[in-house]
């Protein structure tokens, strides 16, 4: 049995990491999408910087939750056979014990050199334009897929996709693409597809299973049907 699961938000949510549309689409009082674009961070790094060097900060204070905790003993007892893709960028899954995720949408623990596109770890803030490890630039902006950009891995997701016996989406609206359209790639393959959400999302009737609750609740309770 080969397994796909999306994560988004939700999954984090009880970690204390706040949603997109929990703080109704406004993040450190911005709109993400103003935000999260490489035109922003052309015309207002700073702000773009602040952004994400808020967030990153935040990232510290927070611990996985049981929902991570569950996706990490799934893929202790499935190896190869699961496939995690989530569209967050904190550290909650492989510090929960996960050791093969495929951020889409980047990370905030790694940072972008724009002058030799090395990627490096990183845990500061980037607003004071550090030098880039690799080559002294002072050019790094926030390793993350922004509205416009080509989300990572696309070619490997999209593979596990056509593969996937079931598909499994936690704690995402359903809102943004190409990740939105992953339940019907997977359905198209022949996958069973199954939707782990506090709410219906804009997806739910892509799905041929949905549960709603919180994801602390469904994500353990899920896994141990599983296993
Ligand atoms: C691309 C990283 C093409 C950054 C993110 C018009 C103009 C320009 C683009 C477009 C356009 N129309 C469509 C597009 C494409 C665009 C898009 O989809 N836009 C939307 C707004 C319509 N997509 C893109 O631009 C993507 N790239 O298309 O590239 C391309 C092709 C070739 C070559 C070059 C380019 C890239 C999109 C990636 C953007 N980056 N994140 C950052 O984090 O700052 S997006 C971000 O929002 C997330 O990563 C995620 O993907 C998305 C939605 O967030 P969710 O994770 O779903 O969170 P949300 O708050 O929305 O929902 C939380 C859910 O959890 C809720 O349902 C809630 O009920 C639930 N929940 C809450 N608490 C709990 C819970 N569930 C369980 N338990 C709980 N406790």
């Amino acid at each position: 049995m080969r397994v796909v699961v999306l994560t988004g938000a939700g999954i984090s949510a009880e970690s204390g990491v706040p949603t997109f549309r929990d703080a109704n689409g406004l993040w450190e009082g911005h709109r993400v999408e103003e935000v999260a674009t490489p035109a922003a961070f052309e015309t207002q790094p700073t702000t773009v910087q602040r952004f994400y060097d808020a967030r990153r900060r935040a990232l510290h204070a927070v611990v996985p939750n049981a929902g991570h905790l569950a996706l990490a003993a799934l893929e202790r007892a499935f190896g190869k056979r699961l496939l995690l893709v989530t569209q967050n960028i904190d550290d909650l899954h492989e510090r929960a014990g996960s050791s093969h995720v495929v951020h889409m949408h980047g990370e905030l623990f790694s940072a972008l050199c724009r002058a030799c596109g090395e990627r490096s770890r990183w845990e500061q803030d980037l607003v004071d334009r550090p030098a880039c490890p690799a080559c002294g630039a002072s050019e790094l902006r926030p390793d993350v897929v922004w509205f416009g950009e080509l989300p990572y891995e696309m070619d490997r997701i999209h593979r596990a996709l056509t593969r996937a016996d079931l598909f499994v989406s936690i704690g995402t609206s359903g809102a943004v693409y190409p990740a939105a359209g992953f339940v019907r790639a997977a359905a198209a393959s022949g996958a069973r597809t199954l939707e782990l959400n506090l709410q219906r999302s804009d997806g739910t009737d892509w799905f041929h299973d949905a549960r709603h609750g919180p994801a602390s609740r469904l994500v353990p309770a899920w896994v141990k049907e599983l296993l």
